[in-house]
């Protein structure tokens, strides 16, 4: 049975407030979907940790494909969780989520169940736990711990039979038994593909919505970890927010169509700002890595975000009504890199630093409709989570006017909707009286949807009187929090990536429109060169030197074009293109279609041929924001 605690807080709320009244009023009727208790709770952690880390840590490798005979190259020699754990608490972060099992199949805990996992490594004599360490690294600190365990398998020789779900399910039975209490699953939505399958080195293709039985997966979480939230695609109980830069669009409803997503969905994009006619309230979970790979690379050691592009990501994230799940790719020692580190502590202190002094801080706000006189509009600013205020049933736009005994400096704005009744405002607007006149406060994105937070970055007001007016709702409106700060003068713009380092051998494409090929090496993200057929031949003018490839893909989530398996071959002119160089895959470049580059033995030759063996979707076109050899 469903117990809602806040339901009942806030009936209590209302006949406190009512006093000696005569007449109970009566708190809103809540607006379905509406969240489970646990789901209120998650949400109030806002910024928790992730941590990638395993076989593809020492291989310098994203994704493992599952071959590894010798597992002697896991060998960290300072693997220290209480590190990783006091670097998130020092961060201001709530939990942390390992990845116990990547798609690779190494499972960082000495499960009987395979023999690739950590029992067979150097660590600690193969007597080591990294699973059981962070565990207990996070009861000692007081952070809450979670654990991804990845549906794909490339290792195991029974992928795509009914075996090895069964294999997964005892996975998950152990790493919900012997580790305490789980706050959050992560089912990851890549599933199936090329994997080396106990040797088999074949493509299995699994049916994405039937294969792992989820509901069966859910029913032992139930059981064996009733709290738990579980993370996927399509939730139940929150939703991958449809890419892994870490962010949700400014409108992001907690609702989807439950019926319709699961693990793998192919609408991802959908994902960014939910569905507002959706069935069930799956709030959005951010995830991003603080380098450009999940795992790590020492060659990104010089791409580590930094805290303007933290800060950036902290607004677009928790400040769109989302949680912020921050990757640490832990490196070869077992320690979270110094200056992921330096990076992420000097971002929490900036937020708490921009959102310090809150101005509106007991200031009672004139509100244009009250419930029946009760849920007055002081709870919007005493700082208690469970009261709120709300509007009459048939009210579904009002104005809520603040005015400060001074004129006060500020450029942000939060605003809290009261959740455990449903997430209602559909659309508002933000306005500030100067020189007697109110003028509209000039944002740089939709004043809609309001949600568990939404934080609104503005240039500097300075005024006595902010108004902020609900144009429409789903119903009554509930509001539990306003708050306003003066952040200073910041400089935390949109990350974009920086192009500029990338330096490529000049080349121009054979047999292309020049104005086209331009776009492939102009330093520009957002320009894409298509060109038709799978492969495309570069030429450098002379026979050169070079070593390395690298790759931007296009950034539309139309995903037109994108690369995913390749083959690089050279030749001294354009019919005698033969000698392959290279081979392989850009993993993940689907979901994080960061800049990709291989290398290989040093070359010699004038033609360069790239081959695409394999797209994210098919087509007869292949296409690239940047491309060049080194
Ligand atoms: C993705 C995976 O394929 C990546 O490797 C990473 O684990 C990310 C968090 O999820 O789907």
């Amino acid at each position: 049975m469903k117990t809602y605690r806040h339901l009942f807080l806030a009936l209590l709320a209302s006949v406190a407030l009512m006093g000696c009244k005569e007449k109970e009023v009566k708190a809103p009727e809540p607006i379905g979907p509406l969240p489970l208790p646990q789901q209120v709770e998650w949400q109030k952690m806002e910024r928790y940790a992730f941590v990638h880390f395993g076989l593809n840590t020492f291989n310098d490798r994203e994704w493992g494909y599952g071959e590894d005979k010798d597992l002697s190259s896991f060998n960290p020699t300072k693997l220290d969780c209480e590190q990783w754990a006091k670097t998130f608490v020092a961060a201001g972060m709530k939990g942390v989520i390992i990845t116990a099992k990547h798609h690779d199949g190494f499972c960082l805990w000495p499960t009987q169940l395979t023999e690739y996992s950590i029992r067979n490594t150097p660590y600690k004599g193969g007597k080591g736990d990294v699973v059981g360490e962070l565990a207990a690294a996070c009861k000692k600190y007081g952070l809450k711990f979670g654990v991804y365990l990845s549906p794909w398998d490339r290792n195991h020789a029974q992928y795509g039979s009914q075996e090895y779900v069964d294999y997964y399910y005892k996975e998950l039975r152990e790493l919900l038994t012997n580790y305490g209490d789980i706050f959050e699953v992560w089912l990851d939505g890549a599933n199936g593909g090329d994997g080396y399958y106990g040797g088999a080195r074949e493509t299995r293709k699994i049916d994405r919505r039937t294969y792992y039985n989820y509901p069966k997966i859910h029913e032992i979480v139930k059981e064996l970890q009733p709290q738990a939230i579980i993370f996927s695609d399509g939730g139940p109980g929150c939703r991958w927010v449809g890419n892994e830069r870490g962010f949700a669009n400014a409108t992001n409803w907690s609702f989807l169509r439950s019926k319709d997503v699961y693990p793998g969905y192919p609408k991802g994009f959908e994902l960014t700002s939910g569905h507002e006619d959706g069935d069930a309230w799956i709030p959005a979970e951010c995830d991003v890595s603080i380098r450009p790979g999940w795992f790590y690379h020492e060659s990104q050691d010089d791409k580590v975000k930094n805290v303007d592009q933290l800060t950036d990501l902290y607004y677009r994230s928790v400040g769109h009504n989302a949680n912020m799940l921050l990757n640490f790719p832990v490196d070869k020692e077992g320690l979270v890199h110094p200056i992921d580190s330096a990076n992420v502590i000097a971002f929490y202190k900036n937020i708490q630093e921009q959102l310090k002094t809150n101005v509106l801080a007991g200031v009672v706000p004139k509100v244009s409709n009250t419930r029946g006189g009760a849920f007055k509009a002081k709870a919007l600013t005493d700082g208690d989570y469970d009261t709120y205020w709300a509007t009459d049933d048939e009210v579904t736009a009002a104005t809520i006017t603040f005015t400060m005994p001074e004129v006060t400096k500020m450029n942000r704005l939060m605003l809290q909707e009261y959740i455990p009744l449903g997430q209602r405002v559909k659309s508002f607007s933000v306005s500030y009286l100067d020189n007697g006149k109110w003028l509209p406060i000039k944002l740089m994105e939709e004043t809609t949807t309001i949600g568990f937070k939404r934080l609104l970055r503005f240039q500097t007001i300075e005024t006595n009187k902010i108004r902020i007016e609900i144009n429409d709702a789903r119903g009554s409106i509930c509001l539990n929090n306003i708050e306003a700060f003066y952040a200073g003068e910041t400089t935390d713009i949109s990350f974009e990536e920086k192009l500029e380092d990338i330096q490529s051998l000049p080349l121009t494409l054979v047999g292309m429109d020049e104005k086209e090929a331009a776009k492939a090496t102009d330093k520009n993200a957002s320009t894409v060169c298509f060109v038709d057929g799978n492969t495309v031949v570069f030429d450098l003018g002379e026979e050169k030197a070079f070593r390395s490839f690298f790759y931007l893909p296009n950034q539309e989530v139309d995903y037109k074009g994108v690369v995913t398996h390749y083959e690089l071959a050279v030749g001294s002119t354009p019919e005698t293109i033969n000698k392959v160089v290279a081979k392989g895959e850009f993993a993940n470049i689907k979901n994080n279609p960061i800049l990709q580059s291989f290398y290989f033995a040093p070359t010699k030759a004038r033609y360069v041929q790239l081959k695409a063996i394999k797209l994210v979707k098919k087509d007869n076109t292949i296409s690239f924001a940047e491309i060049g050899v080194q």
